[in-house]
């Protein structure tokens, strides 16, 4: 697929790039070239950010992980998930399970800290943010990341830690594929930030420039929006 068809596909209009079965190749191999720099605002946002230091695999604390679950556990179909990324975009996305599958695999063993006062060394596996959005075309005008997810939880981040290297959008947990109550089958993680920026069952990302009046579940009744580690 060279480049013209690429766009052809998802471009135009409100039509949306819908990603499965045989597409998927072709589409992968053309992430190299749908993903030149972007602009230099978000190279400088993609640089220079340090890794935080992770734990060895056999660190984990698989009990010690509690379940934070607000509104309930939502059971989401594996076959009809689809991950909307819109708005300033160039290129929205409706993303299966299996186009993310495809997409470059990473692992992060990191402290998953609650503000609540526990924390627990999780592995979690899935694909970077970063790929997501760049293979979404993110715009040089996005300042921030809104976070839908299917509990009606609501997170606002900025696109700075959204674009940090370890900060996976994970569809694995220790190995195994995302429990339900712990976010299956997509969920944010992060090392760079506090459990509660961590949204489970997450179905939808916005890029705004501006923040609105909701900026989080939490948030919005007090706790700290930037909530970094
Ligand atoms: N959608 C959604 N995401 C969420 C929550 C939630 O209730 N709903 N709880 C948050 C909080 S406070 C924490 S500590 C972690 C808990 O993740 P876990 O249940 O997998 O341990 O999920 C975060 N993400
Ligand atoms: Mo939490």
């Amino acid at each position: 697929m060279n480049r013209r068809q690429l766009l052809g596909l998802g471009l135009g209009g409100s039509s949306s790039l819908f990603l499965g079965g045989c597409a998927l190749n072709g589409l992968s191999a053309a992430v190299g070239d749908a993903t030149q720099p972007l602009n230099e605002r978000i190279e400088a946002l993609l640089q220079g950010q340090g890794k935080v230091p992770e734990f060895r695999p056999d660190k984990v604390e698989p009990a010690a992980l509690l379940v934070n679950s607000f509104n309930g556990v939502p059971r989401l179909d594996p076959e009809r998930y689809r991950l909307q990324v819109k708005g300033l975009v160039g290129r929205p996305l409706s993303l299966d399970l299996g186009a993310l599958a495809a997409l470059p695999q990473h692992t992060c063993v990191m402290r998953h800290v609650c503000v609540e006062g526990w924390a627990a060394v999780v592995a979690w596996s899935g694909v970077r943010l970063a790929d997501v959005l760049r293979l979404a075309q993110l715009s040089p005008l996005g300042g921030y990341l809104l976070i839908d997810s299917a509990d009606s939880y609501f997170e606002s981040w900025d696109l700075a830690s959204a674009l940090h290297p370890q900060t996976l959008l994970a569809t694995h947990m220790n190995g195994a594929p995302l429990p339900a109550a712990n976010g299956a089958p997509v969920r944010l993680t992060a090392p760079i930030k506090l459990g509660y920026k961590q949204s489970k069952w997450v179905t939808g990302l916005r890029v705004t420039a501006q923040l609105g009046e909701r900026r989080g579940t939490w948030e919005d009744q007090g706790y700290e929006w930037f909530a970094g580690l």
